[in-house]
């Protein structure tokens, strides 16, 4: 099994680099990658050829548009396009390649924005989106469905893993357009270097939201394609989750900083809360391992050790 060749598409992002790392240390060794340079996943006739010459036995798609909740805002067209484009070309040239295997990622912003929580699977457009990410959201609906009708018409071993806000190692820390642990992790570290400021966050603190460290990420992956797993979608989470507002006094207490918070309420909150449902992938024998404040805690030593050659990365 781990001579199989796997395609990993978005290897240099914080999922993919993960991922890649993870089928490494498992033993895998046919690992083929392309950087974005390399092949532009949203040129149909390019990944078609790429497909053909490589033959990958499986595609991990971990390759995407993303972004914190203000990016998703702000840039809609690249953020459904992008996602669009990328999905399409890499699940049609798989399955034309018969491509035995093909793990889509997507994200649990696809929930309704009003769901009842912890969210089932089967909750899956049975309400309106939260309006700041339909963008991308409506993008991912259509990959599972892409890949759900691959495995109703034509037997395919095509599936989509959902998870929650990751965060870890190789984040993007640009605030504009990361998610909010990156962000709050520099905001409070760079308040501290200069006195303790005030910090700034945005919205209320009351949204509340779960998050799996990318590693878990990375070995549901790995689970999901050394096994065969009955369903075209699982969530993967770890089922539990807490305000912004406790988020932040986590993160403050890790940094060390011993200044105020401001609340910066003309920012979005975004869906009040979206905690998954993990009953799915635990049956199926996936759980996770990582617990939130260790993650953090190493996500803050990782920002340390890599500050001076973290690059501001902007749409
Ligand atoms: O992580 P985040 O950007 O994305 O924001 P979402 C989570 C919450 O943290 C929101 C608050 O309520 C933000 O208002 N927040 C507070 C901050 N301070 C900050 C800050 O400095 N930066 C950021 N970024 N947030 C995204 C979706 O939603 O989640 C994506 O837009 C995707 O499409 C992703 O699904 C997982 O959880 O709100």
């Amino acid at each position: 099994m781990r001579d199989r060749t796997i395609y990993i598409a978005g290897h240099n992002g914080m999922v993919g680099s993960t991922v890649m790392e993870t089928f490494r240390q498992s033993g895998y060794l046919n690992l083929v990658t392309r950087s974005s340079s390399e092949l532009d996943l949203r040129k149909q006739a390019d990944v078609f050829d790429f497909m053909t010459r490589e033959q990958p036995e499986v595609v991990i798609l971990a390759a995407a548009r993303v972004g914190g909740i203000l990016a998703n805002d702000s840039y809609p067209y690249q953020f459904i396009y992008d996602n669009l484009a990328i999905q399409n070309n890499v699940i049609e040239a798989a399955s034309r390649n018969d491509v035995e295997k093909l793990i889509f990622l997507g994200s649990s912003c696809i929930y309704p924005k009003h769901a009842s929580q912890p969210l089932r699977e089967e909750y899956l457009l049975t309400g309106s989106l939260e309006p700041t990410n339909q963008w991308y959201a409506i993008a991912k609906i259509a990959g599972i469905k892409l890949c759900e009708a691959l495995r109703k018409q034509y037997n395919k071993r095509f599936m989509a893993l959902m998870p929650t806000n990751l965060y870890g190692p190789r984040d993007n820390f640009d605030l504009e357009t990361s998610h909010v642990v990156p962000a709050l992790i520099r905001k409070f570290h760079e308040a501290k270097e200069s006195g303790d400021q005030p910090v700034t966050l945005w919205g209320t603190g009351s949204p509340m939201r779960e998050f799996l460290h990318v590693q878990d990420l990375a070995e549901a992956v790995l689970f999901a394609v050394e096994n065969d797993l009955e369903e075209s979608m699982y969530n993967i989470g770890t089922g539990m989750d807490l305000s912004i507002r406790e988020l932040a006094q986590l993160i403050q207490s890790i940094v060390g900083h011993r200044g105020e918070i401001i609340w910066d309420t003309s920012k979005p909150d975004g869906t009040p809360r979206k905690l998954l449902d993990v009953s799915k992938i635990h049956d199926a024998g996936w759980h996770h391992s990582i617990e939130l404040e260790k993650g953090l805690e190493d996500t803050y030593s990782w920002y340390l050790e890599h500050l001076n050659e973290l690059k501001e990365v902007k749409i």
